[in-house]
């Protein structure tokens, strides 16, 4: 019956889970970024994008096991170096949307130099950071977001954490935004966007631990999306100014969003 073969064959190109059984521990944020990983995808496949040309980079962590439970192209890299990996690939086939999942430790510490450097020369991929502010797989080592005097067993941040949103705009990264794991229809458009962007785009995620590092502020409370509030994403000083807001006000007031978004010449090679 030629109504079932339609079916069967869009069915299969939509994204869906693998039969691996996820090791988060229980309730982690990691499976809110999945799902809406699955959902954007599967949005852009009705808006004409195919399942085939989807790759995920996953870095090294608890977020990279994101690349095992959905039945999408995926590479697992060594620890900090997704970035140039899927630089690569896109060199390779132009055709690919390369998405990047990594961590906050693979991304800020171990792979930072990458990070400036694939920004700078606005290779044409996404870069999703599960950003818990923790090294969480190795079980709880400060980061360079890890907050001010974070409590992790056995040890302490005392450095001031780094500001990935500032410093991917002073990288001239051409896509810049931040989402947070538990505004799942927000997260969902931001990384639609990010994927659609042509050029470097680069999506925070906010993502608390909830083993080994959760928030010092109360992220449900203070976050407000930027695109509600008359922000102006191509000019580069309200993006800077804006990249502050969360330091400045003790992270009561947390900006999601898109902050900056430009078009400039990809790197081709
Ligand atoms: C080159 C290298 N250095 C260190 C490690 C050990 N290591 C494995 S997972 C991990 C923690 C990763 O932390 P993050 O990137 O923040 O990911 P999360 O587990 O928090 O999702 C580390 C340090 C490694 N595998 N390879
Ligand atoms: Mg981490």
């Amino acid at each position: 019956m030629p109504g079932k073969a339609n079916k069967t064959i869009k069915q299969e190109k939509k994204v869906t889970h693998t039969y691996a059984k996820p090791t988060w521990c229980p309730g982690c944020t990691n499976f809110a970024i999945m799902h809406a990983l699955k959902q954007a995808m599967n949005d852009l496949i009705m808006q004409g994008y195919q399942k085939r040309n989807f790759v995920i980079v996953a870095g090294i962590g608890c977020h990279g096991k994101i690349a095992d439970y959905l039945d999408v192209n995926s590479v697992i890299a060594l620890h900090g170096r997704s970035i140039p990996l899927a630089t690569g690939i896109k060199l390779s086939n132009n055709k690919l949307n390369v998405i990047c999942h990594v961590g906050d430790g693979d991304t800020y510490d171990e792979g930072i130099s990458h990070f400036i450097h694939a920004a700078k020369r606005n290779a044409d991929i996404t870069v999703v950071v599960h950003n818990n502010k923790v090294f969480a797989l190795t079980k709880g080592q400060p980061t360079a977001t890890s907050w001010f005097n974070q409590a992790m067993p056995g040890i302490k941040s005392n450095e001031l954490p780094l500001n990935p949103i500032a410093l991917a705009l002073i990288s001239n990264a051409t896509f810049v935004a931040r989402a947070y794991a538990r505004k799942l229809e927000h997260l969902t458009f931001i990384l639609k966007q990010a994927i659609m962007h042509r050029g470097f785009s680069f999506v925070d995620v906010l993502q608390p631990c909830l083993v080994f590092a959760n928030p010092s502020s109360n992220y449900d409370a203070a976050v407000y999306d930027l695109q509600q509030h008359n922000h102006n994403t191509s000019s580069l000083a309200e993006a800077l100014a804006k990249a502050y807001e969360a330091e400045l006000t003790n992270w009561t007031r947390i900006p999601i969003g898109i902050f900056y978004k430009v078009h400039r010449p990809v790197f081709s090679g």
